[in-house]
Order: C-alpha cells, then sequence, then structure tokens
C-alpha cells in the first residue's frame, strides 16, 4: 500500500525509532491472578452506567496469558521499541508494602522475551490503574499518593532497571486529574474541581520524585532515560472575540503550561494560578516542591490524537464557563472524524510538536502515542482493509516529518495501539489496534495498517535521511 504522504515520511532519518503503544489495564486482564489486587479502573468499571456496554478489563486481551505470541507479533512487525505500562497493583498490591514477587516476574519475562526478539522495552509505571486502596486514603488529590507513587517506582526499577533503559513515569496526567477528579468521566469517576487541581500538582510531584528515586538507584551505570508522557493539542480561539480568545488561554493554560512550565521552568503559570485562585482553589505546593517538579528530563513523550477550538460561551452566546466548566466550550471545525467523533488534523500536529520544540527546547520529543478507532470490517478471515486507519497514520507520521523539518527534535513514533483493546469508559467497542482482536476467540490478525506499518519502518529504514 501507498499514501500520498509516503514522499515527506521518507523524510525521517533512518535512524528514527518505530514502536508500538498499549497499557496494563487495556490488554492485560487476569486481574485476580498471582495476588494483583483492584485498581480504580476495576472499580469503577462496577459503576453501572460508567462504561459502556458493561464492559470490564477481566479478561482484555488476555496478554497476561498470551504475551509470547504478542511480542512475536511485534517481532513480525519490526519494531524497534514496545511501550508497555506496569500494573502498579499487580506488583505491589495495595499499593504500598513489599514488592509481589509473582507480579514483578510477568513483566520480567516480557522484557527478556522482547530483548530476545531484538525490541527495546519503553516502561510506562503509571497508566491510571491506581491501586482502590491508595484512592480510599484520598487518591492523588491526597499529597502521601506522590510517596507511595515514588516507592512503587524504586521497586519496578530495582526489578527491571538492569535492563529497561526508557522510563515513562505518568502517562497523560492532564486525564488523570481533568476526566478522573473533575470531570468524573474515568476512574475514579469523581466531579470535583479543587481535587482535580490538588491531582495535578501530587501527580507533577509523583513524577518528580520517581524521578530522584530512580536516578539514585541507576548507580551501576546501566542507561537510564527518564521521561513523562503528555497528551498535548492546541488550543485555538474559535473566533477572534474576547471571550473564545480567554477561553482558549485557559485551555492552553490548563491542558499544556500547568504540565510543561512546572517541569521546564520550576513555576506554576501566573494566570492559570490567579484563575484558580478566583475560583478559591489554591495548588497544594509546598516549600521544595517545584525543585523537585523541575528535575532534569531525558525525553518528553507527546501522545495526540486532535484539538477543538476553545469558545468561552454556550450556544445561546452565555458565558460557557458560568456552570463550572474551567476552560469553556469545545467546538468541531467540521472535519473528517474517527469513531471517537475526534476530528482529523494532521496538520494541528505538525503546529503543536512545533510549538512545544519551541516553548519547552532542549529534551528529544518522542510521540509515544498515536492512532485513531474506525468501524473495521473484518471479511470471513478476520482480515480488516482499514484504508482510513493507514490513512490517519501516514499523515500524522507525514506531520512529524514536517515538524522535524522545521526544527523539533522529534526521534520516535509509537502508534497507539498494537492491539484492540479496552478503551476506558468506551469499552471493546472502539478499535484502534493495527491488529484486529476477536474477543470471542482472542485471535488476532494484523489489519493492512500493520503490513502498511511493518513497510514504511522497512523503507525508512533503508531509505530514510542518513542524518540525525
Ligand atoms: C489516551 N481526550 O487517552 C490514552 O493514553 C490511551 O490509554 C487511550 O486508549 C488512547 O488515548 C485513546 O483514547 C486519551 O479526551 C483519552 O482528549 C482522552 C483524551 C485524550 C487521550
Amino acid at each position: 500500500v501507498t499514501t500520498r504522504h509516503d514522499g515527506v515520511v521518507d523524510r525521517l532519518p533512518a535512524a528514527f525509532r518505530w514502536g508500538a503503544a498499549t497499557s496494563a489495564y487495556q490488554i492485560e486482564g487476569a486481574v485476580d491472578e498471582d495476588g494483583r489486587t483492584a485498581s480504580i479502573w476495576d472499580t469503577y468499571c462496577r459503576v453501572p452506567g460508567a462504561v459502556d456496554n458493561g464492559d470490564t478489563g477481566d479478561l482484555a486481551c488476555d496478554h497476561y496469558h498470551r504475551m509470547p505470541q504478542d511480542v512475536a507479533l511485534m517481532r513480525d512487525l519490526g519494531l524497534d521499541a514496545y511501550r508497555f505500562s506496569v500494573g502498579w497493583p499487580r506488583v505491589q498490591p495495595g499499593g504500598k508494602g513489599p514488592a509481589n514477587p509473582a507480579g514483578l516476574a510477568f513483566y520480567d519475562r516480557l522484557v527478556d522475551r522482547l530483548l530476545a526478539s531484538d525490541i527495546e522495552p519503553w516502561v510506562t509505571l503509571y497508566h491510571w490503574d491506581l491501586p482502590q486502596e491508595l484512592e480510599d486514603a484520598g487518591g492523588w488529590p491526597n499529597r502521601d499518593t506522590a510517596l507511595r507513587f515514588a516507592d512503587y517506582a524504586e521497586l519496578v526499577y530495582d526489578r527491571l532497571g538492569d535492563r529497561v533503559a526508557h522510563w515513562t513515569t505518568l502517562n497523560e496526567p492532564w486525564c488523570s486529574a481533568m476526566l478522573g477528579y473533575v470531570e468524573g468521566v474515568q476512574a475514579p469517576g469523581r466531579r470535583d474541581f479543587g481535587a482535580g487541581m490538588h491531582a495535578i500538582h501530587h501527580l507533577l510531584l509523583g513524577h518528580g520524585l520517581a524521578v530522584q528515586r530512580l536516578r539514585a538507584a541507576n548507580s551501576g551505570g546501566n542507561p537510564l532515560e527518564l521521561g513523562i508522557t503528555l497528551n498535548l493539542s492546541t488550543a485555538k480561539p474559535a473566533t477572534d472575540s474576547p471571550a473564545d480568545r480567554e477561553a482558549a488561554r485557559r485551555a492552553d493554560g490548563l491542558g499544556t503550561r500547568v504540565y510543561l512550565d512546572p517541569l521546564w521552568y520550576g513555576r506554576y503559570p501566573a494566570d492559570v494560578v490567579a484563575d484558580l485562585a478566583a475560583r478559591g482553589v489554591e495548588l497544594p505546593v509546598r516549600d521544595g516542591d517545584l525543585e523537585v517538579i523541575n528535575a532534569k528530563l531525558d525525553t518528553l513523550g507527546v501522545n495526540y490524537y486532535f484539538s477543538m477550538l476553545s469558545s468561552g460561551v454556550d450556544e445561546q452566546g452565555r458565558a460557557a464557563d458560568a456552570d463550572g466548566n474551567p476552560v469553556g466550550r469545545g467546538v468541531l471545525l467540521g472535519l473528517p472524524q474517527t469513531a471517537m467523533g475526534w476530528e482529523i488534523m494532521p496538520d494541528d500536529f505538525a503546529e503543536l510538536l512545533t510549538r512545544v520544540g519551541r516553548d519547552y527546547p532542549g529534551v528529544p520529543i518522542f510521540v509515544t502515542e498515536n492512532g485513531a478507532a474506525f468501524r473495521d470490517q473484518p471479511d470471513a478471515a478476520g482480515f480488516v482493509r482499514d484504508h482510513d486507519r493507514v490513512e490517519y497514520l501516514a499523515s500524522h507520521i507525514a506531520a512529524v516529518a514536517r515538524a522535524r523539518d522545521a526544527g523539533t527534535d522529534i526521534r520516535g513514533y509509537f502508534v497507539w495501539s498494537l492491539l484492540d483493546n479496552f478503551e476506558w469508559a468506551y469499552g471493546y467497542d472502539k478499535r484502534f489496534g493495527i491488529v484486529r482482536v476477536d474477543y470471542t476467540t482472542q485471535q488476532r490478525t494484523p489489519k493492512l495498517s500493520a503490513h502498511w506499518y511493518r513497510d514504511t519502518i522497512r523503507r525508512v529504514r533503508a531509505e530514510g535521511a542518513s542524518v540525525a
């Protein structure tokens, strides 16, 4: 399969790194095995109406039992790297105390098998599966959770750090704070603006403490590259009106700058702090926290799916933040959409990457997630000719190449996702995989997009630019 983006994609360097991403709760299943305890997602899935179709991650892709076969799939794709997450309640049941050796053993086997297949393991320490006991003690709005996270991070590093160089502390803290604690559409399903803002600070603090602990534990000279992954988008005003420009400023503040400013510059953005004060909320910052959060990073992970325009007024023209929405109303542009209702806007991705490289320079960027759900139509053999997904991926990878040309240091790309999987509150109905999963038989069938991805990786490796 060829696309009209191939010429631009071929401007990527031959040494560009190609991967695929997943996360523990979305693929593993085996939720009651080998000493694993419940996470907030096990609990949330049982809240009536919380997840489409009443789906849960109990079985998911059964990856816990099919891991060798799944690594073989990755090898067939020719991936350089595989980004997966470690399930906190699997390796430290209850979220505190000693490690669970049986849980760690699974990741140990996974890492060994990846290395034997010439695939770099990229470990994400937290992809949303907080141990339920820690939520019962207050969750991320409670400072203690940051301290618990640092302990957990060290315990995983102790077991895998001799073989794993690439570590990501958090996946998308915006989702944890805003979707989990403010909007209540992801676990733990709370709706409390102040709690969400406290969660932001404690997520960042947990990140910084984990960075400190991993650097300290890495005395033996093993390579160590530490990063954090953020889901970012542009925040453009729907119109030039003052209300819309104000909404865009706020969306950028709580979507991007409230994370990247303390990470890069050791301070929260003054306008965000002022907005919060006007709502009676103060970030729970203690002396020394910002120095911890400002710890040096080796990589920045960017996840991108789509953007929306920001409007400061609702459909009736009334102030859109009147009923507590902190950033105004998201407005679509009228572009083609994926099955998530997310608009397809690769130019916006190039613009975003260029902006991040300009405003937050000095650290190489990896696209740690990008991909799309479409309404896949398998043939009788289970094969999906997903030309829509091929076009989405090719156009977004071309956007990466254009952002590189414009000066941003982007070194790799991970497709979301290797497999169809448990798409959180949307359950199994939304399929992001380049490999189809039949949830009745657990059979895996690479889609057309998987064949295309393998061919693209091969071609760029052979014909890509020779300078980094
Ligand atoms: C990411 N949004 O979540 C997650 O890292 C993945 O686990 C998930 O499967 C994937 O994207 C697809 O959804 C997001 O509302 C969830 O902007 C929501 C948003 C962005 C990312």
